[in-house]
Order: C-alpha cells, then structure tokens, then sequence
C-alpha cells in the first residue's frame, strides 16, 4: 500500500484556533448584535462538541435561552450572527496571531517535495481556510492543496464521515492510499467513517478525549514526536496484518 495524499483538517490540528480565534469572534459578534451571550473558555470547550459555528449558536440557544429559538427570524438571525463572527475571525487570523502548530510547516513542505497529494476536509467556513494558509504559509500556499472541502458544502458535518468522502471523491483516491490527520474525536470518527488511516495530534481542548482508532494520538507533529509520517502510514497496514 502507497501513502499518495495528507489530507488535514483544519481548527485544532494546523492551528489553535478556538480558544483565541474562533471563540473571541463569536462574542464579538454576539457584542455587536447587542446580546449578552458570553462564551468563556470552559463554556465553549464544552459548545465545541458541536461542529459548525451556525450548529453551535443553535445548540448553546437550545441550552441556554431556547426561548430565543421560538423567534420568527431565528435562523436570519443566527446566518447573520454567524456572518459577522466570521468577518471577526478573518481579522484574527490575518493579524498574525494564530500561528500554525509546530510540526506542521516542516510536514507540509517535506510532503511537497515527496510530491504527496495535499488536501483538507474541515468543518470550518471555506473563506477562514483560505486565510489561514495564506497568513502562515504564504500567497500561494492555498494551491499547494488540490481539493479544499470545507463548510456547508456537505450536509452532514464532522463527526458524520461526509466531508472526508466529498474530499476523496474529488482526489479520485481511495482512503487506503491517504492519511488523514486529526484533532478531535469527532474529526476522528469523520475520517474513521471514510475509512481513512488516521495520526491524531491532540490540541488544547481535545487532549484525553477518545481517540479509539487512530494510528497514533501525538501532543503535536514536532521533529522529536514525528520523525516519519510514512512509518506512521505503513502501521495502518501492518497492524492489519496481524489482525
Ligand atoms: C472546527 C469546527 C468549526 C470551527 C468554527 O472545524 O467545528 O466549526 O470551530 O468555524 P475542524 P465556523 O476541526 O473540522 O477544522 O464558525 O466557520 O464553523
Ligand atoms: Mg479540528
């Protein structure tokens, strides 16, 4: 079996964006509108169980003011709270302060010149991908990645296994020949349900969470944690055999 393509997810695993990215530009947008919706870092480690930034307004009102939700414009009202966290988000990221993890730089790059396939699958908005690799990898950096799957473009987001398939389909690869590379147990179960060999490296608000399945959980894709990505790969197959 040949490793062709890495595909990443993106919020946890390129960069920690939730805590200080995602997360102030949801309460800056909730300001703006005027709520006194607060989300602090405990909260929201416990709203992150919800992918999707409109799904996890919905799922922090069904829990804690469910009565907004009977409002006639509740959905206009969460696209257009979501619209304006995502214009807070985009400000974060290109002001530089969500670097990427350690580790990730030096991957992207060796796979390039390994001339390994590059593509992402992320829950997250298409347009918050594409600055982040533009504010940390450069202008060209976006077309170093052949298929972007991001977003509302599937119906069903992570852990659902939707994103991961729309990516394979457009890679025209079957997921034995691709590695994914995770976070979150819900980005976990994502790629597991796609049938794709999984390397985990936990982040700030999913260490300890279950990690059933994946190859390897490692604190982060640093020279002294991951010295052959291929080695990690060629483990799917070999533990296959022994089964
Ligand atoms: C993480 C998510 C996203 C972000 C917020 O995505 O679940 O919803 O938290 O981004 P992944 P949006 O780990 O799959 O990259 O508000 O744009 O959804
Ligand atoms: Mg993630």
């Amino acid at each position: 079996m040949t490793m062709r393509a890495l595909i990443f997810d993106v919020d946890g695993t390129l960069a920690d964006t939730e805590r200080d990215g995602h997360r102030p530009a949801f309460n800056a947008a909730f300001a703006d509108a005027g709520l006194d919706w607060n989300w602090d870092a405990a909260l929201y480690g416990e709203l992150l169980a919800v992918t999707g930034g409109k799904e996890r307004i919905r799922h922090y009102v069904a829990g804690h003011c469910p009565e907004f939700a009977e409002r006639p414009d509740f959905d206009a009202l969460v696209k257009r709270l979501h619209a304006s966290k995502t214009e807070h988000y985009l400000r974060i990221v290109e002001s530089g302060r969500l670097p990427l993890r350690p580790g990730v730089a030096r991957l992207i790059c060796q796979a390039r010149i390994a001339r390994l396939r590059l593509a992402i699958a992320t829950t997250t908005t298409p347009e918050n991908v594409s600055v982040l690799l533009r504010s940390t990898l450069g202008s060209d950096a976006e077309g170093w990645f052949e298929v972007i799957g991001a977003g509302d473009v599937v119906p069903a987001k992570k852990p659902a296994p939707d994103i991961y398939q729309w990516v394979l389909e457009r890679l025209e690869l079957p997921p034995e020949h691709c590695l994914a590379l995770e976070d979150s147990a819900n980005g976990l179960r994502s790629a597991l349900g796609a049938g794709l060999p999984t390397l985990v490296t936990e982040s700030e608000y999913t260490a300890g969470q279950d990690f059933a399945g994946a190859l390897a959980v490692l604190p982060d894709l640093a020279e002294n944690n991951l010295d052959d990505i291929g080695a990690i790969y060629r483990k799917a197959y070999s533990l296959n055999k022994k089964s």
